[in-house]
C-alpha cells in the first residue's frame, strides 16, 4: 500500500427531497442518480467514485428517510438510509436549507461516535433569509454534533469543491479500493431502469410515482444496438390507464424520453419497448420486495 494515498467511505444521508442524489451527481460532474423535486426518489444505495490523484471518496447515495408513508417499500427504504450511516468513516448529513427537526437529531444521535458527520446545510441558493443562516450554524455548532457543518448549493454549485477538500482532509490513510476510472458500482441495466423511472415521475401526477416499479427484462447488444426490454409495474388497472395515457401518448412520451437519454449515458444506439403490467398493491408487500429488487440482503 502506498502510505501517500487516502481513501474511504462517505455516506450522503437526510430526509428525502434534501437534493443528496444532486450534491452526489454534482461532485462526480456526471449523472449516475435519478433526481426529481418529488420527495422518495432514490430506492436503494449505490456507490459514485471519485479519484482525485492520492484520494479516492467512495460516497454512498441513499434513499432519503420519510416519516409519513408507511407501506413495505418506505419502511425498507429508511431501513437502506439507517444502514448505510453504520461502517463508513464520514456521514454527510443533509439538510434542506434551515429544516432541522427533532427526528434529524435522534437520526445523527444514533450515529456511532467513530463515525465524523458534517452538516451539509443545501440549497442555501433559495434561503430567503440569508440572515438566518449564521445564527443557525452557530447554534448546531453549540450541540457538538458536527465535525464540520458546510453551507452549499448543490444545484448550483456553490461550496461543493470546499465539501470534497474538506473530505480529502478527513479520510483516513489507505489504497484506493476501486480503479480510478470506475465511478459507479451501478450496472447498466440498473441505469436504464432509473432512466425511465425518472421520466415516469417527471410525467406523472403526485401520488403514482410512489406505486411504479421498473424492471428489465431483457438488455442484450446485437450487432451495435441495445435492446432492452422493460415493464413498469402499477398497482392497480386504473394507474395502467393513466400511465399509458391516451392513445399510448404517455408511454410513448416515456419511451422516448428514456430511449434518447440512455443513448446518451450509454454511447449507443437503443432499442426500447416497454410494457405496463399491474401487480396488486405490490408496495406494501413485504413478500414482493425482494423479487422487485428492494432486498436488503443485496
Ligand atoms: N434550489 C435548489 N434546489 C436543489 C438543490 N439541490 C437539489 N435541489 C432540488 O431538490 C430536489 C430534490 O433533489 P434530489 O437530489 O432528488 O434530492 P434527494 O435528497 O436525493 O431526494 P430523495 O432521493 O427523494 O431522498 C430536486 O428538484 C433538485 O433539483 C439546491 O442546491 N438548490
Ligand atoms: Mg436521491
Amino acid at each position: 500500500m502506498d502510505l501517500k494515498t487516502k481513501s474511504g467511505y462517505v455516506s450522503i444521508v437526510g430526509k428525502t427531497n434534501a437534493g443528496k442524489s444532486t450534491l452526489l451527481n454534482n461532485i462526480l460532474g456526471q449523472k449516475i442518480a435519478i433526481t426529481s423535486r418529488k420527495p422518495q426518489t432514490t430506492r436503494h444505495r449505490f456507490l459514485g467514485i471519485r479519484t482525485d490523484n492520492e484520494f479516492q471518496i467512495i460516497f454512498v447515495d441513499t434513499p432519503g428517510f420519510h416519516s409519513g408513508q408507511k407501506r413495505a417499500l418506505n419502511r425498507y427504504m429508511n431501513k437502506v438510509a439507517s444502514n448505510a450511516m453504520r461502517g463508513v468513516d464520514i456521514v454527510l448529513y443533509v439538510l434542506d436549507k434551515l429544516n432541522w427537526t427533532e427526528e434529524d437529531l435522534s437520526r445523527v444521535n444514533s450515529i456511532s461516535d467513530e463515525t465524523s458527520v458534517i452538516l451539509v446545510i443545501n440549497k442555501v441558493d433559495k434561503l430567503e433569509e440569508k440572515n438566518s443562516l449564521l445564527p443557525f450554524i452557530k447554534e448546531l455548532s453549540e450541540k457538538d454534533l458536527f465535525s464540520h457543518i458546510i453551507p452549499i448549493s448543490a444545484l448550483k454549485n456553490l461550496g461543493v469543491e470546499d465539501l470534497v477538500k474538506l473530505i480529502h482532509e478527513k479520510l483516513p490513510i489507505g489504497g484506493h479500493l476501486y480503479p480510478e476510472d470506475q465511478v459507479t458500482d451501478i450496472s447498466e441495466r440498473f441505469l436504464a431502469s432509473e432512466i425511465i423511472r425518472e421520466n415516469c415521475i417527471n410525467r406523472l401526477g403526485d401520488e403514482l410515482p410512489y406505486r411504479i416499479s421498473v424492471s428489465i427484462e431483457r438488455f442484450s447488444e446485437v450487432k451495435g444496438i441495445i435492446h432492452i426490454d422493460s415493464v413498469i409495474f402499477v398497482e392497480k388497472q386504473s394507474q395502467k390507464g393513466m400511465l399509458i395515457g391516451q392513445s399510448g401518448s404517455m408511454l410513448k412520451s416515456i419511451g422516448t424520453a428514456s430511449r434518447k437519454e440512455l443513448e446518451k449515458l450509454l454511447e449507443s444506439k437503443v432499442m426500447l419497448k416497454t410494457w405496463v403490467k399491474v401487480k396488486s398493491g405490490w408496495s406494501d408487500n413485504e413478500s414482493l420486495l425482494p423479487s422487485m429488487g428492494y432486498d436488503l440482503d443485496k
